[in-house]
């Protein structure tokens, strides 16, 4: 008899560790443990996500004929951590080995390999993980033969291997890239589709009544939950997006809008992360979406790119670089996260508006993330494992392999830019551009050394200013040095003067 150990994210019927074992005979084990659920404060919902989908997939297992061992929450258990669950799976069934499939997270990918044979006395058999289109055997090699690592390079390639939008050896319109034509702020209209209802179960209410119980002081509102739990609702998700919203996606991905969460945006990354949709299964939709005529080039390029572009580039830079990686600050900062990060409360309009959408729904899309939570905390020099560890939790779809290199690499720059040719900072003047906030703010967006000025825009000169050393020989930021220098000398004082008044005041914004 051998047991197979399935852990939070890999709830597909696919996944090779059902595929290698033997119903008849082998036995899974699934455990809701403290080590995991508060490694991070993790919002709420995530954890009534997880552990909700846990248990429906142990059901859809045992309905499927497998025998499943699932170990509820419990705060008294001696079990704190998926070692201990192991360990007593083993003297209890005596298995010959443990199987499980490569999991999403260093840490507990090193345990795997290198502590639990040990502390089991079996063997323990780690399986590549094949929910991906790029494994991170692939991806070093494709690494290994370039210099520049850029992620539209990647994306080619993975458009070629995989064929989707090809018409033969050429991209499907003759270009690979569509960003061009996805730029447009949102004024209101089109108008945003509401979602379907999602039916909660027995199952959820229980596990909402648990995590109210365990987890509710944690940074996040357990109400409203509005995810699906359970395959087919996810499927429903999915569906719901690609008739609704997936036409407008490209046109409005970078747009924001006050009290708007979604956009056209699908939310869909949870369930991909968690496994109850697969990549592929998200893309074939896309793509039929497109060949059918029902959505157009631009957006269907544009979402498509983000799932076997980004999501696939981000995984394979994660694996080549750990565990160095999670150390970096090649920027060297050193400030602590401001507090308004776990309590919302800010004058800020933008960030204000995306505290609450996150709190609310453990959710922001990319622009807010990338743009203003992230680009803030670039501007004013976080430390990037304060800000990472923020995503980590505040995050339905948080979990490191995604987490890290899209916060330390794409929004920090503290890896010295694998993920961006040059930073993405920027003044209040691109917040404005994309959204409505500004003009619901306390603060000036139009000057930048006022008294009420708006403070992303005279952060965002001292950090031009205080990184020249790093960034002036880059060609893409030549530019926005010559812009620098060209400011009058006391309008300069008076800019990075008012800057530093801000950052020592941060908390008070
Ligand atoms: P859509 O806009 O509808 O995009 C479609 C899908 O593309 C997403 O579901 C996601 O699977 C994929 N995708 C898009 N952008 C990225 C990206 N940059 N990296 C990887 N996949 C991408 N995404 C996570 O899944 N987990 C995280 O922990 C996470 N942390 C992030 C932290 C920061 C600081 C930033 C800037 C981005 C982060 N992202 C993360 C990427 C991205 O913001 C989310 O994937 C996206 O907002 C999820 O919402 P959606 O499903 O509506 O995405
Ligand atoms: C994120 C998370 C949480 C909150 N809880 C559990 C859990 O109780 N049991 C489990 O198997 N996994 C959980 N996870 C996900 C893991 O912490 C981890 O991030 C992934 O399994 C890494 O691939
Ligand atoms: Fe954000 Fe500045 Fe606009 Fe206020 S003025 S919403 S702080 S960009």
């Amino acid at each position: 008899m051998r047991l197979g150990l399935i852990l939070g994210d890999q709830l597909t019927l696919s996944l090779p560790t059902l595929m290698n074992l033997d119903r008849s005979q082998d036995r899974i084990i699934m455990a809701e443990v403290m080590e995991e659920a508060t490694y991070v404060p993790h919002h709420p919902q995530k954890i009534a996500l997880l552990f909700s989908a846990m248990r429906h997939f142990a059901e859809e297992l045992r309905d499927a004929g497998w025998t499943v061992d699932y170990h509820s929450y419990d705060p008294d258990s001696d079990c704190k951590s998926l070692l201990d669950i192991a360990q007593n799976a083993v003297k209890a069934d005596s298995p010959e080995s443990l199987l499980i499939t490569h999991c999403g997270e260093y840490r507990l990918q090193q345990a795997f390999e290198n502590t639990w044979p040990g502390e089991l006395g079996i063997p323990v058999e780690i399986l590549d993980d094949d929910r991906f289109f790029c494994s991170p055997a692939q991806f070093r090699r494709w690494a290994e033969e370039r210099n520049s690592l850029l992620m539209e390079y990647f994306y080619r390639d993975m458009r070629r291997r995989s064929g989707y939008l090809m018409d033969g050896d050429k991209p499907a319109g003759d270009r690979w890239n569509f960003d061009q034509s996805n730029r447009k702020a949102w004024k209101g209209d089109p108008p945003i589709p509401d979602p379907p209802t999602v039916q909660r179960d027995d199952i959820d209410n229980e596990v909402l009544a648990l995590v109210e119980k365990e987890f509710g002081h944690h940074t996040g509102n357990l109400q409203p939950f509005l995810w699906g739990t359970r395959r087919s609702q996810a499927k429903r998700a999915l569906d719901f997006f690609i008739e609704e919203c997936l036409s407008c996606f490209g046109d409005y991905q970078d747009a924001m809008a006050r009290g708007e969460s979604r956009l056209f945006h699908s939310l869909l990354s949870p369930y991909l992360n968690c496994g109850l949709l697969t990549a592929k299964q998200v893309c074939d939709a896309a793509e039929k979406a497109w060949r059918s005529g029902d959505a157009p080039l631009n957006a269907v390029e544009g979402f498509i790119r983000q799932i076997l572009g980004w999501r696939e580039y981000v995984r394979g830079i994660y694996w080549l670089k750990m565990p160095d990686y999670a150390r970096e600050n090649r920027l060297g900062n050193t400030r602590d996260l401001p507090r308004y990060y776990w309590d919302g409360k800010t004058n800020m309009a933008c960030m204000s508006d995306c505290f609450q959408n996150t709190f609310d729904h453990a959710y922001a899309h990319h622009i807010q993330r990338l743009m203003v939570t992230g680009n803030f905390a670039l501007i004013t020099g976080i430390k990037p494992e304060a800000i990472c560890d923020w995503y980590l939790a505040v995050y339905a779809d948080a979990y490191d392999w995604v987490e890290l290199p899209n916060t330390l690499g794409m929004v920090m720059h503290a890896d010295g830019g694998y993920l961006g040719s040059k930073p993405y900072a920027a003044s209040g003047n691109y917040i404005h551009k994309m959204s409505d906030y500004c003009r619901h703010c306390h603060y000036n967006v139009k000057t930048r050394s006022e008294h009420d000025s708006c403070p992303f825009n005279s952060l965002y000169w001292h950090f031009i200013h205080r990184h020249r050393e790093e960034f002036s020989g880059n060609q893409r930021m030549s530019m926005i040095y010559r812009s620098f220098d060209r400011m009058k000398d006391d309008e300069k004082d008076r800019t990075l003067a008012r800057a530093e008044q801000l950052l020592n005041n941060l908390d008070d914004l």
